[in-house]
């Protein structure tokens, strides 16, 4: 097992891989900053606290060990009122105890931050259905079918009205275009919806743009936005992260020309 010293610098990488479940988790035993978000570097490194992760989402922290020696780094999750220590890494000695200096950015990826949003082209994206969902119809392999007939079919979950890959696309979108995504979310469970072939930033209230990211969680009742630039032509899958949600109809694709 690695072993690290009081005082010794480390990047930690955290990745949900589940398929479902939503974490909290905290880091013990070290001090820093997180530095880049599901593998895009943040341009001014974040304070953190707990984290929280929906399946596919990641970070990826720069801290400075201050446990002692024959204690640990611990990774910490947090469920209800209970926590579960889900990772340790012994410290096994004293490094140096010069002051490392501050946590700066990583260099950034090639990829352009988005300035202005206004005259995006706007797609909007209702989901409907789960459980206690209220959910009467959807279109599945183009019939339109009752609740219950979906269910017959193993699905849940809609998309604009639609279960499962639509034939076709949420949108149709030329190279260059911006695109801004209203995610309405009408059930009462959170999504984590992922975006092959791009990154995207969150279009907060304050009309402000969030960092780079591929996965964001929506959560129950919520209306989130997500703008990008669409620069990389393709056909891309953009579906829930929670893979019994996308098994059960939540997804849909995008087409960039
Ligand atoms: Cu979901």
């Amino acid at each position: 097992m690695t072993e690290v010293l009081t005082n010794q610098r480390l990047r930690i990488r955290m990745v949900n891989v589940a398929t479902d479940r939503i974490m909290y988790v905290s880091v013990g035993g070290a001090n820093g900053k997180l530095v880049a978000y599901d593998g895009m570097p943040v341009r001014q490194p974040e304070d953190f606290e707990t984290l929280v992760f929906g399946p596919a989402q990641r970070a990826d922290l720069i801290v400075d060990v201050t446990a002692e020696s024959n204690e640990a780094v611990q990774i910490t999750l947090h469920e209800r009122d209970e926590s579960f220590v889900i990772a340790e890494i012994p410290v096994s000695g004293s490094g140096t105890s010069a002051s490392r200096g501050e946590i700066e950015a990583l260099p950034p990826n090639p990829v352009s931050f988005l300035e202005d949003v206004s005259d995006a082209l706007k797609v909007p994206l209702v989901m409907e259905g789960g459980a206690m969902g209220g959910l009467r119809q959807g279109t599945y392999n183009g019939q339109v079918m009752s609740a219950n007939e979906l269910v017959q079919e193993g699905q849940i979950w809609t998309f604009n009205g639609v279960a499962g890959l639509p034939e076709d696309p949420l949108a149709s979108v030329s190279r260059g275009d911006i695109v801004r995504i209203q995610m309405q979310n009408d059930t009462v469970f959170a999504h984590a919806m992922h975006l092959h072939g791009t990154h995207f930033q969150e279009v907060l209230p304050n009309g402000s743009l969030g960092p780079l990211r591929d996965t964001i969680l929506v959560d129950r009742m919520e209306t989130r936005e997500i703008a990008f630039v669409a620069d990389n032509p393709g056909d891309w899958l953009f579906h829930c992260h929670m893979l019994s949600h996308q098994a059960a109809g939540m997804k849909t694709w995008l087409s960039v020309a």
